[in-house]
């Protein structure tokens, strides 16, 4: 069996758990208004209001002007993701972080020793609450793609199992849109073929399914059936680290994009710190508002794992990708890759000082130990760089 641990409002939670003044109360975590920022997250009071992520927080605040909204802390995140880690290493070392705050777990080997899927889930949970004073949601099922709407569709506080003969029965009913890839776009076109629920992706002709949309035709009816055969992948084993966001409205405001991006390269290159790694090929993805999915990647002459670095690629390769193509935004997505665990630092062979180069890299890289470490001990943001910290 597979288990999916999914935090509730995981940044405004942790957030409120730091300051708690604050329970109760709509909260966001984001960027400002006035900086044209987006809600990353809302916690469940805030979200009553219709605030959501992704918003734009001076959307957000016009439907609930108390909102409460404080700055992105991810250095405070991903030290509280690396204890919640901590907990699922208890249980099993075969663990595959998406984010910050979900992971799939596979607990087939740990079962006769620490009980069943059902009961590890449990007792995560309970951890997880005790240790960290957090609420996460759990999703228990034969395999990833039911473990993870598992784990989503009782939130908060979820706990849902689904048991392998009971699979077809907890899928059915469900809008297809629960089914991983369909998006707005492809939803639109099977209503228009009167598919609706999972059930009516199940039973329609398979010949006819593969016919209209192709591959993803087949993806949709193997995942109607509750077929899955990914493996949960360790990131012992992984060859990538990454972190995408899809919008709830296509966006096509370049600072805006700008943003999340920057948002996005700072999850990867903290996650890249936090296991002592570095990496070259730094990527993006975006998928447009037609679902047309490009990727870009730009290969480094030095492995690296400073936010910096990572993100004079992104944001080169981006504005490589927006002066040519302007067109709405549904999905952007931050990656690196080509690892190699930390080594002394190399001197950068590229520019015409090798020396000042290597004094940067030492200076930008205690800047970053040092901005994770005054995070981490004083909660709130002092260092978070600004999208226009160009130097
Ligand atoms: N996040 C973000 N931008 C987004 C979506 C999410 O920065 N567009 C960040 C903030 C979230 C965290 O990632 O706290 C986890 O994302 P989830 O989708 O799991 O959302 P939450 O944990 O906030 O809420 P919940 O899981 O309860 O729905
Ligand atoms: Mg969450």
């Amino acid at each position: 069996m597979i288990i999916h641990i999914d935090m509730d409002s995981f940044y405004a939670s942790v957030e409120i758990r730091e300051n708690p003044d604050l329970a109760g109360l709509p909260v966001v975590v984001g960027g400002s208004a006035s900086g044209r920022g987006v809600v990353a997250t809302a916690n469940y009071e805030a979200r009553k209001y219709g605030v959501l992520s992704a918003m734009p927080m001076a959307h957000a605040l016009r439907l609930c002007p108390d909102l409460v909204c404080l700055p992105v802390n991810m250095p405070l995140y991903v030290n509280v993701s690396k204890q919640i880690r901590d907990i699922f290493y208890r249980y099993t070392p075969e663990i595959e972080p998406l984010s910050l705050d979900e992971a799939f777990l596979d607990v087939a080997g740990s079962e006769k020793l620490l009980g069943s899927a059902a009961a590890i889930a449990r007792k995560i949970k309970q951890d997880i609450k005790n240790e960290c004073n957090l609420i996460a949601s759990a999703g228990v099922a034969p395999n990833k793609f039911v473990a993870k709407i598992a784990s989503d569709i009782d939130k908060p506080d979820g706990y849902v199992l689904v048991a392998q003969n009971e699979v077809q029965d907890f899928l059915d009913p469900l809008p297809v849109n629960r089914i991983w890839g369909v998006g707005k776009k492809t939803e639109q076109q099977l209503r228009q073929i009167g598919i609706k629920t999972i059930q009516d992706a199940r039973y329609w002709p398979a010949d006819d399914m593969i016919k209209r949309f192709g591959k993803m035709g087949d993806h949709i009816q193997r995942l109607a059936q509750g077929l899955d055969k990914r493996a949960v992948i360790s990131d012992a084993k992984a060859k990538s680290i990454s972190a995408e966001t899809t919008f709830a409205n296509d966006i096509e405001d370049k600072d805006a994009l700008l943003a999340i991006l920057l948002q996005l390269t700072e999850q990867v290159a903290a996650r890249l710190r936090d296991k002592d790694i570095k990496g070259r090929t730094v990527n993006i993805k975006i998928r447009f508002h037609d679902f047309n999915t490009i990727t870009r990647s730009k290969t480094l002459p030095e492995n690296t794992n400073q936010t910096r670095k990572m993100w004079n690629t992104v944001k080169q390769l981006f504005l490589g990708v927006w002066q040519q193509d302007v067109r709405p935004i549904r999905l952007v997505g931050v990656g690196i890759s080509n690892f190699s665990e930390n080594m002394e630092l190399q001197r950068d062979l590229f520019t015409d000082s090798p020396e000042q180069a290597f004094e940067q890299n030492v200076r930008q890289e205690k800047l970053d130990a040092l901005g994770d470490e005054i995070n981490e001990k004083f909660g709130k943001s002092k260092l978070r760089r600004g999208r226009n910290l160009e130097h």
